[in-house]
């Protein structure tokens, strides 16, 4: 009698606590190895099979059920603790390549049986270890986030629901077969692993019977799935099922994915496996590495905490995991950290939303058919290339997420938005970003949930059909592995008061999150933006209920978003956009300090809120806030006199090109102004007498401002963006003069040293660390610039390579933080001598003092200025003054460390709060 398969969850479960649990190896390199000919993977039952059956191993459990059994058998006694059944290809999709397709579940019975016979056997030789069995479930051979053919990249070979059904065959047969756990794995595309995870769960509730579930991806060179997710990105889009384990395996050899491993380690609160290929294929298809060569890889990775579940791929032998088995003995499982609750999205990329106050995130409206008469126009005229471009521009402008509304009554609205998400995916511009998935229809919403392959977000749902109704979407939804957008709609309609506004939420909170198992950060309210300013006294409260409503849905219930659609508060004022933005700006500037953290917008038209003329604001404010009987009559009139453009802005705009250099300058930096840019430079050339001081002072003076207006939530990063651009022209201008004035110096030829930067991974924020490049070439040092987004190894080969002096790292946002601390390690793994200078916007002496530098012994210093980047190189390479100056610093450090472990017992700061926030201009970026 076999065990029950509950008891035997626990068991796995228990297992996992206690050690690191031992996969098996390979088993086509076990096939091979039997040197099986075509008789031979026939066996007697397919002698007469009309198609070729030569390396076919998923015909093997039927065809040859002892070498099978041996395999399994050979790997228990090396030290596995689970085997795979030989069902990598058994889907009827992948079969059908040999004609084998209506033995799926015949095959799948089978496999499921020679393994747990090996199990039996295995546990009745030792009673006192578990053997298990896992369903291995493969990747198909086909794909649903890529084209299949290169010159139709809106063709599918395959849809969403045909995997579904394919893999619904595959799993049935595994469970009823009995195995303990399923493995999906070798997932390249998201998409497809996201179909068998659906298909899963399908089986799991209409049978009842619920076993562990195991995921595993593969990557390549670069760090990427196939699909070209990002780790981060992939774990996103997973992380809504409930699975005993994540994974990577197959792909690149153990040491090339120490990085990647590390990375799912750091983000994936549940347990880590890992089981590489052995090494990367030679020249002849094999693989090299010895059991001893990948054990000692793998023992670094126990060490350092990252794994649960070790095994082997491609090339492996018991051997090999004889040998691995042996080594990870010595190492406590990985503990994994409990989840952080973060609402985290994904594309590519994974789009995180940080707890800053002012941080906010911005949904591109205008891929919207009823919020954009050219996106519509481009749509109806079946104009994909153009419309996508629509989203790549909203991408372009700041939008971190897009919003795609294809409701039009003429259109068919499944197929347009199947057709326009599965073109998009194709665009890594615009794919990077997560997708926000807009209708008023169910079955459009569905239809988008099947394109995505990252972790999107449903737009929208509410009680306006009752509970029943509301469940049921919601509970698709999130088997679907989205977040869901939530109106305060119920059966009576449309909420408008603060109570009922906040009732409706929370009665949503609790069906949520009670019944259909939705964590509270995937939950996003609306609570309704409506239009003011109509004329209709009842609309007069509209906006200030809205911020009211959401200050108490945050105060009830912290982890929810708030969102909503920013344009519609406007709609009075059609027609006349410097009073639109002006409006969104403040309204924004209000709703962003009472709790909310997303809008839909036009990302490219965001005014700035300290720039508006004052009067006006005040106007608006009026309006807002419902502070006087008049206020719509008099922002109406005033509305008037701007129709085209605001008076002020004219004013000013006449006025600002006669103020003093420096003034222009700054102005052009604050408001992104890059016309006259070159021209103000030049002048600036006659007052300063050297170009260096022009970028060291005003233009560094300007990024000061700009930096301080976004460190109090008056700018966003869209426009701070465009600042940037105008800082990169000024310096890019000015970079042919130095490089004269370093030659007339006689300066130009000598190096005094190499420094190589990187804005590290994840990151793409450079115009600091270009203005550091420019600051260290002037004076004389050799820069070697590898970029942004660059990957942890690849500072570390080329640091190597190029013999440097001194490298720096450069980031602009928070993780930036965490991937330096990865940086470092990997600095101190390596045994490198040369220091690391850190510098960028959420960068800061404390972190630098308690995070980074306790992971290298090398000096490691922060940077907290670029004018200052000279001195502390000079300092680092001169051999007079580096001990005094490495002394001082680890010193500084020493005494950061102290205070940060006094205030840490008092109270727990967060550490992108502990850490100064504000947005130093120095090594400002965009
Ligand atoms: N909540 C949620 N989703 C939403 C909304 C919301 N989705 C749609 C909408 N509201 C948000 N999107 C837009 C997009 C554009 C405009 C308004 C809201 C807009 N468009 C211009 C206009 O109509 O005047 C058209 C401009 C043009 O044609 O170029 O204002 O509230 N959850």
């Amino acid at each position: 009698m076999p065990t029950p398969a509950a008891s035997r969850s626990d068991l796995l479960r228990r297992l996992l606590d206690s050690k690191i649990v031992m996969l098996d190896g390979a088993m086509g390199t076990m096939v091979h190895a039997l040197g099986l000919d075509e008789a031979g993977f026939r066996g007697g039952r397919f002698a007469d099979h009309p198609r070729d059956l030569k390396n076919c191993i998923d015909v093997l459990p039927l065809s040859q059920p002892d070498a099978i059994r041996d395999i399994h058998a050979a790997y228990f006694a090396a030290g596995s603790d689970i085997v795979e059944t030989c069902t990598f290809g058994t889907t009827s999709v992948a079969l059908a390549d040999f004609g084998l397709q209506h033995l799926t579940r015949e095959l799948n019975l089978a496999a499921a049986k020679l393994a747990r016979e090996a199990a039996a056997a295995a546990e009745a030789k030792d009673p006192s270890r578990p053997r298990f069995v896992a369903g291995s479930i493969g990747p198909t051979n086909k794909q649903l986030s890529i084209a299949g053919n290169v010159a139709d990249p809106g063709h599918r070979d395959v849809t969403f629901d045909q995997m579904v059904a394919a893999y619904r065959e595959q799993i049935e047969a595994l469970v009823e077969g009995g195995v303990d756990v399923l493995l999906a794995e070798t997932a390249f595309d998201t998409l497809v692993l996201k179909s068998c995870l659906y298909a899963i769960e399908q089986v799991f509730a209409e049978t009842g019977i619920r076993i562990p579930v195991m995921a595993s991806f593969t990557i390549f060179e670069g760090g990427r799935t196939l699909s070209a997710q990002t780790v981060e990105a992939c774990w996103t889009s997973l992380e809504h099922f409930d699975l005993v384990s994540v994974g990577i395996n197959c792909a690149l050899g153990p040491e090339k994915l120490r990085t990647h491993v590390a990375d799912l380690a750091a983000i994936a609160p549940i347990p880590v496996s890992v089981y590489p290929n052995a090494g990367l294929p030679n020249a002849l298809g094999g693989f090299d590495e010895t059991p001893e060569m990948m054990a000692s890889v793998l023992e670094e990775f126990a060490q350092a905490g990252w794994v649960n579940v070790v095994g082997g791929c491609c090339g492996t032998t018991p051997a090999h995991i004889k040998a691995i088995a042996d080594v990870m003995a010595k190492y406590p499982p990985r503990k994994p950290a409990p989840p952080p609750r973060r609402s985290r999205y994904s594309g590519l990329e994974m789009y995180e939303i940080r707890p800053a106050e002012t941080s906010f995130t911005i949904v591109g409206e205008r891929t919207n058919v009823t919020g954009s008469r050219a996106f519509a126009r481009l749509v109806k005229e079946d104009r994909y290339e153009e419309a996508l471009s629509v989203a790549r521009q909203q991408v372009e402008n700041g939008a971190n997420i897009i919003d795609i509304n294809v409701d039009e009554g003429m259109l068919d609205g499944v197929a347009v938005m199947t057709k326009f998400l599965t073109l998009l995916s194709s665009e890594p511009e615009v794919a990077k970003v997560p997708i926000m998935i807009d209708s008023s229809r169910f079955e459009v919403l569905e239809a988008g949930l099947k394109c995505i392959q990252g972790k999107g977000i449903v737009n929208s749902i509410s009680l306006k059909e009752g509970e029943e109704a509301f469940l049921r979407q919601a509970r698709t939804i999130r088997r679907y592995g989205a977040a869901v957008v939530v109106m305060a709609f119920d059966e009576e309609g449309q909420a408008t008061d603060v109570e009922r506004r906040v009732a409706i939420c929370q009665r949503a909170y609790r069906l949520l999150t009670e019944e259909a198992g939705f964590p509270p950060e995937d939950i996003i309210f609306d609570p309704n933006i409506l239009t003011v300013a109509t004329g209709i006294e009842e609309h007069n409260a509209y906006a200030k209920n809205f911020i009211e409503a959401t200050r108490r849905i945050k105060e009830a219930m912290p982890a929810v978003k708030v969102s909503g659609g920013v344009s519609n508060i406007s709609f009075s004022f059609r027609g006349n956009d410097p009073v639109r933005e002006a409006m969104h700006a403040c309204f924004l500037y209000h709703a962003i300090r009472a709790g909310m953290e997303m809008g839909i917008v036009n990302a490219g038209q965001l005014a700035v809120y300290e720039e508006i003329e004052p009067g006006l604001r005040e106007l608006i404010e009026d309006v807002l806030f419902d502070r006087r009987p008049d206020a719509t009559e008099r922002l109406v009139a005033r509305a008037e006199t701007v129709k085209a453009r605001d008076p002020a802005d004219v004013a000013a705009a006449a006025t600002w090109r006669n103020l003093p250099v420096e003034e222009r300058l700054a102005h052009a930096l604050i408001k992104g102004i890059a016309d006259h840019v070159e021209v103000d430079v030049e002048e600036a050339r006659s007052h300063y007498p050297t170009s260096l001081e022009i970028i060291e002072g005003p233009l560094m003076r300007g990024m000061q401002t700009v930096g301080d207006l976004f460190g109090e939530g008056k700018m966003f990063l869209p426009q701070v963006v465009k600042s940037a651009r105008v800082m990169k022209r000024a310096v890019a201008h000015l970079l042919p003069y130095m490089e004269a004035e370093k030659a007339a110096a006689g300066t130009a030829n000598q190096s005094r040293g190499k420094v190589l930067m990187a804005t590290v991974k994840g990151d793409v924020h450079d115009i600091g660390k270009n203005i550091v490049g420019v600051v260290l070439g002037c004076n004389g040092y050799e820069v070697i610039d590898l970029g942004v987004m660059v990957p942890c190894n690849k500072i570390l080969e080329e640091a190597v390579r190029h013999e440097v002096d001194a490298v720096g790292l450069s980031g602009l946002i928070t993780p930036s933080l965490e991937e330096m601390v990865q940086v470092a390690k990997e600095f101190e793994h390596a045994k490198l001598a040369m220091p690391i200078l850190i510098g960028g916007a959420t960068t800061s002496a404390r972190h630098t003092a308690v995070k980074i530098a306790p992971c290298y012994s090398q000096d490691v210093i922060h940077v907290t200025d670029a004018s200052r980047a000279a001195g502390v190189v000079e300092k680092l390479i001169n051999p007079a003054l580096r001990p005094e100056f490495s002394r001082a610093n680890r010193q500084a450090q020493a005494r950061d460390v102290e205070n940060f472990k006094a205030r840490q017992t008092t109270k727990l700061v967060p550490y992108a709060q502990a850490c100064d926030k504000r947005w130093t201009t120095d090594w400002a970026a965009a």
